[in-house]
Protein backbone atom coordinates (compact mmCIF):
# COMPACT_ATOMS: atom_id res chain seq x y z
CA UNK A 1 0.00 0.00 0.00
CA UNK A 2 0.80 3.66 -0.81
CA UNK A 3 2.16 5.47 2.23
CA UNK A 4 -0.06 8.06 2.30
CA UNK A 5 -2.98 5.80 0.88
CA UNK A 6 -3.89 4.36 3.94
CA UNK A 7 -5.20 8.13 4.81
CA UNK A 8 -7.25 8.26 1.50
CA UNK A 9 -10.98 8.19 1.09
CA UNK A 10 -11.23 7.22 -2.65
CA UNK A 11 -14.53 5.96 -3.01
CA UNK A 12 -16.15 6.59 0.18
CA UNK A 13 -19.46 8.49 0.79
CA UNK A 14 -19.31 10.63 3.75
CA UNK A 15 -21.66 12.66 5.65
CA UNK A 16 -21.50 15.64 8.01
CA UNK A 17 -23.87 17.01 10.07
CA UNK A 18 -24.31 20.93 10.36
CA UNK A 19 -21.48 21.25 7.36
CA UNK A 20 -22.81 24.56 6.45
CA UNK A 21 -20.13 26.25 8.03
CA UNK A 22 -17.77 26.03 11.22
CA UNK A 23 -16.16 22.96 11.80
CA UNK A 24 -18.41 21.11 9.76
CA UNK A 25 -17.69 23.08 6.61
CA UNK A 26 -13.95 21.97 7.02
CA UNK A 27 -14.23 18.59 7.86
CA UNK A 28 -16.49 18.36 4.79
CA UNK A 29 -14.03 20.05 3.29
CA UNK A 30 -11.18 17.95 4.43
CA UNK A 31 -13.00 15.01 2.74
CA UNK A 32 -13.39 15.76 -0.51
CA UNK A 33 -10.15 17.01 -0.44
CA UNK A 34 -9.38 13.36 0.07
CA UNK A 35 -10.94 12.04 -2.52
CA UNK A 36 -14.31 11.32 -0.62
CA UNK A 37 -18.33 12.15 -2.20
CA UNK A 38 -19.80 14.44 0.44
CA UNK A 39 -23.11 15.04 1.93
CA UNK A 40 -24.20 17.81 4.60
CA UNK A 41 -27.30 19.05 6.05
CA UNK A 42 -28.43 22.02 7.97
CA UNK A 43 -32.05 23.43 9.00
CA UNK A 44 -31.58 26.82 7.18
CA UNK A 45 -32.28 26.91 3.53
CA UNK A 46 -30.19 30.38 3.35
CA UNK A 47 -27.62 28.54 5.19
CA UNK A 48 -27.90 25.72 2.79
CA UNK A 49 -27.63 27.72 -0.34
CA UNK A 50 -24.71 29.70 1.28
CA UNK A 51 -22.84 26.99 1.88
CA UNK A 52 -23.45 25.46 -1.92
CA UNK A 53 -22.23 28.40 -3.10
CA UNK A 54 -18.96 28.50 -1.04
CA UNK A 55 -18.18 24.88 -2.17
CA UNK A 56 -18.34 25.52 -4.99
CA UNK A 57 -16.41 28.09 -5.40
CA UNK A 58 -13.98 26.10 -3.69
CA UNK A 59 -14.46 23.24 -6.30
CA UNK A 60 -16.14 21.00 -3.85
CA UNK A 61 -19.38 18.96 -5.14
CA UNK A 62 -20.71 19.02 -2.07
CA UNK A 63 -24.85 17.58 -1.92
CA UNK A 64 -26.46 19.96 0.57
CA UNK A 65 -29.80 18.41 2.94
CA UNK A 66 -32.38 20.48 4.47
CA UNK A 67 -32.63 18.33 7.64
CA UNK A 68 -33.37 18.64 11.01
CA UNK A 69 -31.01 16.37 12.65
CA UNK A 70 -33.71 16.29 16.14
CA UNK A 71 -35.92 14.83 13.88
CA UNK A 72 -36.03 11.12 13.31
CA UNK A 73 -37.82 10.95 9.84
CA UNK A 74 -36.11 13.88 8.36
CA UNK A 75 -33.16 12.16 9.14
CA UNK A 76 -34.42 8.44 7.86
CA UNK A 77 -35.64 10.24 4.45
CA UNK A 78 -31.98 12.40 4.18
CA UNK A 79 -29.95 9.04 4.64
CA UNK A 80 -32.40 7.72 1.67
CA UNK A 81 -31.96 10.22 -0.42
CA UNK A 82 -28.09 9.72 -0.21
CA UNK A 83 -27.59 6.06 -0.39
CA UNK A 84 -29.86 6.69 -4.04
CA UNK A 85 -27.86 9.69 -4.69
CA UNK A 86 -24.07 9.16 -3.37
CA UNK A 87 -24.34 5.30 -1.95
CA UNK A 88 -24.60 3.98 1.10
CA UNK A 89 -22.62 5.85 4.04
CA UNK A 90 -19.60 4.73 4.98
CA UNK A 91 -18.49 7.79 7.26
CA UNK A 92 -20.89 9.81 9.65
CA UNK A 93 -19.67 12.76 11.53
CA UNK A 94 -21.81 14.22 14.35
CA UNK A 95 -20.96 17.34 14.44
CA UNK A 96 -24.66 19.85 14.33
CA UNK A 97 -24.71 21.61 17.68
CA UNK A 98 -25.42 24.27 19.69
CA UNK A 99 -24.94 25.51 22.45
CA UNK A 100 -26.55 27.98 25.58
CA UNK A 101 -24.44 30.05 27.54
CA UNK A 102 -26.92 30.64 30.67
CA UNK A 103 -26.65 30.18 34.36
CA UNK A 104 -27.83 27.10 35.66
CA UNK A 105 -30.45 28.32 37.42
CA UNK A 106 -31.51 30.96 34.91
CA UNK A 107 -31.99 28.86 32.43
CA UNK A 108 -35.72 27.10 31.63
CA UNK A 109 -35.99 23.33 31.58
CA UNK A 110 -36.77 23.77 27.85
CA UNK A 111 -33.67 25.26 26.70
CA UNK A 112 -31.66 22.73 28.41
CA UNK A 113 -33.96 20.10 26.59
CA UNK A 114 -33.07 21.76 23.18
CA UNK A 115 -29.36 21.73 23.94
CA UNK A 116 -29.26 17.74 24.79
CA UNK A 117 -31.67 16.98 21.80
CA UNK A 118 -29.30 18.63 19.21
CA UNK A 119 -26.30 17.65 21.49
CA UNK A 120 -26.94 14.42 22.36
CA UNK A 121 -30.13 12.68 21.17
CA UNK A 122 -29.46 13.50 17.61
CA UNK A 123 -26.17 12.22 17.24
CA UNK A 124 -28.17 8.79 18.47
CA UNK A 125 -31.09 9.10 15.98
CA UNK A 126 -27.84 9.84 13.08
CA UNK A 127 -26.00 7.14 14.66
CA UNK A 128 -29.45 4.52 14.74
CA UNK A 129 -30.12 5.29 10.91
CA UNK A 130 -26.72 4.37 9.34
CA UNK A 131 -25.31 1.57 11.51
CA UNK A 132 -27.54 -0.81 9.76
CA UNK A 133 -25.83 0.04 6.10
CA UNK A 134 -22.27 -0.25 7.83
CA UNK A 135 -22.82 -3.37 9.21
CA UNK A 136 -24.22 -4.97 6.03
CA UNK A 137 -21.35 -3.70 3.61
CA UNK A 138 -19.00 -4.91 6.79
CA UNK A 139 -17.37 -1.47 7.27
CA UNK A 140 -17.86 1.76 9.03
CA UNK A 141 -16.79 5.15 10.42
CA UNK A 142 -18.80 7.25 13.27
CA UNK A 143 -17.21 10.23 14.27
CA UNK A 144 -18.65 11.97 17.17
CA UNK A 145 -17.92 15.88 17.78
CA UNK A 146 -17.14 16.48 21.46
CA UNK A 147 -15.86 18.85 23.20
CA UNK A 148 -13.58 20.07 25.93
CA UNK A 149 -16.84 20.19 28.12
CA UNK A 150 -16.74 16.14 27.63
CA UNK A 151 -13.97 16.39 30.32
CA UNK A 152 -14.57 20.01 32.24
CA UNK A 153 -17.51 22.02 33.03
CA UNK A 154 -17.59 25.81 33.49
CA UNK A 155 -20.51 28.19 34.18
CA UNK A 156 -22.94 28.68 31.99
CA UNK A 157 -22.75 25.86 30.17
CA UNK A 158 -24.87 22.91 32.15
CA UNK A 159 -26.65 22.00 29.26
CA UNK A 160 -24.13 21.75 26.90
CA UNK A 161 -21.17 19.98 28.88
CA UNK A 162 -24.01 17.34 30.11
CA UNK A 163 -24.54 16.87 26.28
CA UNK A 164 -20.79 16.78 25.30
CA UNK A 165 -20.46 14.34 28.40
CA UNK A 166 -22.98 11.97 26.95
CA UNK A 167 -21.53 12.19 23.54
CA UNK A 168 -18.13 10.69 24.90
CA UNK A 169 -20.25 7.79 26.57
CA UNK A 170 -22.54 7.42 23.37
CA UNK A 171 -18.91 7.01 20.86
CA UNK A 172 -17.48 4.67 23.86
CA UNK A 173 -21.11 2.55 23.65
CA UNK A 174 -21.34 2.31 19.77
CA UNK A 175 -17.49 0.75 20.16
CA UNK A 176 -18.52 -1.30 22.61
CA UNK A 177 -21.21 -2.75 21.02
CA UNK A 178 -20.50 -2.23 17.13
CA UNK A 179 -16.53 -3.03 17.08
CA UNK A 180 -17.17 -6.65 16.09
CA UNK A 181 -18.74 -5.16 12.64
CA UNK A 182 -16.15 -3.35 12.36
CA UNK A 183 -17.16 -0.52 13.04
CA UNK A 184 -15.03 2.45 14.62
CA UNK A 185 -16.37 4.99 16.25
CA UNK A 186 -14.38 7.62 17.62
CA UNK A 187 -15.16 11.17 18.83
CA UNK A 188 -13.22 14.85 18.08
CA UNK A 189 -12.54 17.15 20.94
CA UNK A 190 -11.85 20.58 20.02
CA UNK A 191 -10.43 23.14 21.92
CA UNK A 192 -11.57 26.59 21.80
CA UNK A 193 -12.30 26.89 17.94
CA UNK A 194 -12.69 30.58 15.82
CA UNK A 195 -16.24 30.01 14.53
CA UNK A 196 -19.72 31.73 14.73
CA UNK A 197 -20.61 29.42 17.94
CA UNK A 198 -17.56 31.00 19.92
CA UNK A 199 -17.99 34.41 18.05
CA UNK A 200 -19.78 36.12 21.40
CA UNK A 201 -16.89 35.12 23.25
CA UNK A 202 -14.42 36.73 21.06
CA UNK A 203 -15.92 40.39 20.64
CA UNK A 204 -13.76 42.89 21.08
CA UNK A 205 -14.62 45.10 23.80
CA UNK A 206 -15.64 48.99 22.94
CA UNK A 207 -12.21 50.49 23.58
CA UNK A 208 -11.02 47.72 20.94
CA UNK A 209 -9.25 45.64 23.88
CA UNK A 210 -9.65 41.61 23.62
CA UNK A 211 -12.78 40.67 25.24
CA UNK A 212 -11.97 38.92 28.61
CA UNK A 213 -12.84 35.36 27.80
CA UNK A 214 -10.82 35.79 24.36
CA UNK A 215 -7.56 36.77 26.67
CA UNK A 216 -8.47 34.04 29.26
CA UNK A 217 -8.10 31.35 26.56
CA UNK A 218 -5.52 32.58 24.62
CA UNK A 219 -3.68 32.44 28.62
CA UNK A 220 -4.73 29.14 29.31
CA UNK A 221 -3.29 27.49 25.96
CA UNK A 222 -0.20 26.60 25.36
CA UNK A 223 -0.44 27.28 21.57
CA UNK A 224 -1.48 30.74 22.73
CA UNK A 225 -3.98 31.01 20.20
CA UNK A 226 -7.79 30.05 19.37
CA UNK A 227 -8.00 27.04 17.03
CA UNK A 228 -9.62 27.44 13.45
CA UNK A 229 -11.49 24.97 11.60
CA UNK A 230 -8.68 23.95 9.66
CA UNK A 231 -6.96 22.82 12.70
CA UNK A 232 -9.30 19.72 12.30
CA UNK A 233 -8.71 18.90 8.93
CA UNK A 234 -5.91 16.06 9.98
CA UNK A 235 -7.21 14.79 12.66
CA UNK A 236 -10.82 14.27 11.39
CA UNK A 237 -9.46 12.50 8.03
CA UNK A 238 -7.10 9.89 9.98
CA UNK A 239 -10.33 8.92 12.20
CA UNK A 240 -11.91 8.64 8.90
CA UNK A 241 -9.42 6.49 7.14
CA UNK A 242 -8.32 3.09 6.87
CA UNK A 243 -5.07 4.03 9.23
CA UNK A 244 -7.32 4.41 12.21
CA UNK A 245 -8.83 1.05 11.95
CA UNK A 246 -8.00 -0.43 15.18
CA UNK A 247 -8.62 3.10 16.85
CA UNK A 248 -11.95 2.55 18.42
CA UNK A 249 -13.80 4.25 21.36
CA UNK A 250 -11.25 7.14 21.80
CA UNK A 251 -11.80 11.01 21.90
CA UNK A 252 -9.05 12.99 20.19
CA UNK A 253 -8.43 16.01 21.57
CA UNK A 254 -7.58 18.80 19.08
CA UNK A 255 -7.19 22.05 21.72
CA UNK A 256 -3.73 23.18 21.48
CA UNK A 257 -2.99 21.62 24.89
CA UNK A 258 -5.44 23.59 26.67
CA UNK A 259 -6.48 20.10 28.27
CA UNK A 260 -3.25 19.19 29.46
CA UNK A 261 -1.99 22.68 31.18
CA UNK A 262 -2.56 23.74 34.69
CA UNK A 263 -1.86 27.16 33.56
CA UNK A 264 0.21 30.25 34.17
CA UNK A 265 1.18 31.28 37.84
CA UNK A 266 -0.89 34.48 38.47
P1 LIG B 1 -21.57 26.51 14.43
O1 LIG B 1 -20.61 27.42 13.77
O2 LIG B 1 -22.66 27.07 15.29
O3 LIG B 1 -22.23 25.54 13.31
C1 LIG B 1 -23.20 24.63 13.72
C2 LIG B 1 -23.74 23.93 12.49
O4 LIG B 1 -24.73 22.99 12.91
C3 LIG B 1 -24.40 24.87 11.51
O5 LIG B 1 -24.19 24.40 10.19
C4 LIG B 1 -25.89 24.72 11.84
O6 LIG B 1 -26.64 25.05 10.70
C5 LIG B 1 -25.95 23.24 12.19
N1 LIG B 1 -27.07 22.84 13.07
C6 LIG B 1 -27.37 23.30 14.30
N2 LIG B 1 -28.45 22.66 14.78
C7 LIG B 1 -28.85 21.78 13.83
C8 LIG B 1 -29.90 20.83 13.73
N3 LIG B 1 -30.81 20.67 14.71
N4 LIG B 1 -30.00 20.09 12.60
C9 LIG B 1 -29.11 20.25 11.59
N5 LIG B 1 -28.08 21.13 11.62
C10 LIG B 1 -27.97 21.88 12.73
O7 LIG B 1 -20.77 25.49 15.37
P2 LIG B 1 -19.23 25.04 15.34
O8 LIG B 1 -18.43 25.94 16.22
O9 LIG B 1 -18.81 24.82 13.93
O10 LIG B 1 -19.36 23.65 16.10
C11 LIG B 1 -19.63 22.46 15.39
C12 LIG B 1 -19.60 21.34 16.42
O11 LIG B 1 -18.36 21.40 17.14
C13 LIG B 1 -20.69 21.47 17.48
O12 LIG B 1 -21.12 20.18 17.85
C14 LIG B 1 -19.97 22.11 18.66
O13 LIG B 1 -20.57 21.79 19.90
C15 LIG B 1 -18.62 21.47 18.54
N6 LIG B 1 -17.52 22.20 19.17
C16 LIG B 1 -17.27 23.49 18.83
C17 LIG B 1 -16.16 24.13 19.41
C18 LIG B 1 -15.79 25.55 19.10
O14 LIG B 1 -14.96 26.11 19.86
N7 LIG B 1 -16.34 26.18 18.06
C19 LIG B 1 -15.35 23.45 20.29
C20 LIG B 1 -15.68 22.14 20.65
C21 LIG B 1 -16.76 21.52 20.05
P3 LIG B 1 -28.18 25.54 10.82
O15 LIG B 1 -28.23 26.52 11.96
O16 LIG B 1 -28.51 26.14 9.49
O17 LIG B 1 -28.97 24.32 11.11
C1 LIG C 1 -17.85 27.87 25.74
C2 LIG C 1 -17.41 27.42 24.39
C3 LIG C 1 -16.93 25.99 24.45
C4 LIG C 1 -16.48 25.55 23.08
C5 LIG C 1 -16.01 24.14 23.09
C6 LIG C 1 -14.79 23.94 23.91
O1 LIG C 1 -18.82 28.64 25.83
O2 LIG C 1 -17.18 27.47 26.70
O3 LIG C 1 -18.45 27.55 23.44
O4 LIG C 1 -17.95 25.18 24.92
O5 LIG C 1 -17.54 25.65 22.18
O6 LIG C 1 -17.01 23.26 23.39
O7 LIG C 1 -14.30 22.65 23.64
Amino acid sequence: MEKMERFSLEGKTALVTGGAYGIGFAITSAYAEAGARVAFNCRSQEHLEQALARYHEIGIDARGYLCDVTDEAQVKSMVEEIRNELGIIDILVNNAGIIKRIPMTEMSVEEFRQVVDIDLNAPFIMSKAVIPDMIKQGHGKIINICSMMSELGRETVSAYAAAKGGLKMLTKNICSEYGHCNIQCNGIGPGYIATPQTAPLRERQKDGSRHPFDQFIITKTPAERWGVPEDLKGPAIFLASQASDFVNGQILYVDGGILAYIGKQP
